[in-house]
């Protein structure tokens, strides 16, 4: 490690930001400094980091001095807010949040998908919606063999990706109904404990909601093709990691359930767990921790000429947000490509 090379996790006392600093960690990411950001109630305390811990500093405009790559999982309001001054100091920034997505500034990338799109960037990387994530890295060996028409999805989401304080809201009235006490209610809209709800983000005008819209218009940038249709319907369901979809692909060409079990058994970034007769397909509990998508249940849908169903299930905290998001600066090296030209440090002020 000769270069220095100093990497800021922003909203590193989260959910998902313990999981860059442990991914960064563990895949010996080329960092010569790590420095972990949060909110200023959460300055001075202390996060895993490998065998040791880090001090958490507080996020201002000013922190992104000497920075060379900024991966902040803070929520929207706050990449929207330093995101801007992260580039003006010549810092790279690959956010997980919505905010920047569908900016048209923004390349939105799944390296093992669209990594090209990187070489366009003006300091601000998007990270993927966690669910458009593990569905696209299936989708596109795909819509490359057969090109998809449309994409009819139900996702069964994970708490997590609301943040560390979901999983505790799960756990917490869990043991309030077995102890016969009244759960009590404040970070979803309804009890999440043995129940489904069908509400994930937000609700837009036309009824459906923001993180199913998400699923639509994504996939198609990613793509880079609007020709493909997808719609979606997002569940939350009582689980603490790992988000599951039922994915009705329906293709211009033919694709047999075996020519797809083939293909996707060659696809980077997926694995197929697929043998029904003995009861092995990808399960939430299995997902759990690791880096692989998993995509099993695959069939022919018999109601159409082109048409297949499956089950993709990944770690909706991995994959879904930290390793994705440490994958684009892995890949930002590799295609020398992590640094803002001078012409572009204005772009987001
Ligand atoms: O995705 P999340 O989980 O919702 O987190 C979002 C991230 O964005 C940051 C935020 O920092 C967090 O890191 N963030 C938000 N606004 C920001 C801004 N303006 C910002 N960063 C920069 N600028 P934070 O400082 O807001 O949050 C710090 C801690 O506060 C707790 N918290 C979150 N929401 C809360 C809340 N506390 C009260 N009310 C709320 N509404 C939250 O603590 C966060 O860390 P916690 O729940 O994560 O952890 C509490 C204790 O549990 C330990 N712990 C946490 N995770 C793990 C863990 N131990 C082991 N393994 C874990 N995975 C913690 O050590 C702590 O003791
Ligand atoms: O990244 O599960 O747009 O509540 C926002 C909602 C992540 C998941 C995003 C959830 C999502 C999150």
């Amino acid at each position: 490690m000769s270069k220095k090379l100093v990497v800021a996790v922003c909203g590193a006392t989260g959910a998902v930001g313990r999981e860059m600093l442990k991914t960064l960690h563990d895949r010996n990411f080329p960092a010569t400094e790590v420095i972990p950001f949060a909110s200023a109630r959460s300055a001075g305390s202390k996060v895993p980091y490998g065998d040791g811990e880090l001090t958490v500093r507080e996020l201002t405009e000013d922190s992104f001095a000497g920075v060379d790559l900024a991966i902040f999982s803070a929520g929207g309001s706050t990449s929207l807010k330093f995101a801007p001054h992260a580039v003006k100091a010549g810092c790279v920034v690959v956010d997980n949040s919505a905010a920047w997505r569908m900016d048209d500034r923004c390349p939105l990338v799944v390296p093992e998908v669209n990594p090209q799109h990187l070489e366009a960037h003006k300091g601000i990387i998007a990270n993927p919606n966690c669910s458009t994530i593990q569905m696209i890295v299936a989708l596109k060996p795909i819509h490359d063999a057969a090109k998809i028409k449309r994409v009819v999805v139900s996702t069964y989401q994970a708490v997590s990706g609301t943040g560390q304080k979901a999983i505790r809201e799960l756990e917490t009235q869990v043991r309030q109904l077995f102890n016969m006490q009244e759960p009590e209610v404040n970070v979803y809209p309804h009890r999440i404990a043995f129940n489904v709800l069908p509400h994930i983000d937000v609700f837009l005008e036309n009824d459906y909601t923001k993180e199913e819209m998400k699923m639509t218009n994504e996939t198609v940038k990613i793509l880079g093709d609007p020709s493909v249709k997808v719609t979606a319907t997002c569940a939350r369901v009582p689980v603490f990691y790992g988000h599951s979809e039922a994915v009705n692909v329906e293709t211009v060409a033919k694709l047999t359930a075996a020519e797809c079990r083939a293909l996707l058994s060659q696809a980077p970034g997926v694995q197929v767990y697929d043998n029904p007769r003995e009861k092995m397909y990808p399960m939430a509990i299995d997902a759990a921790g690791e880096d692989m998508t998993f995509v099993g249940r695959i069939r022919e849908d018999e109601t159409i000429e082109n048409g297949l169903n499956m089950w993709i299930v990944a770690d909706n905290i991995r994959k879904g947000a930290a390793l994705n998001a440490v994958q684009i600066g892995e890949e930002l090296i590799r295609r020398d490509l992590l640094r803002v030209k001078d012409e572009d440090r204005n772009t987001f002020l």
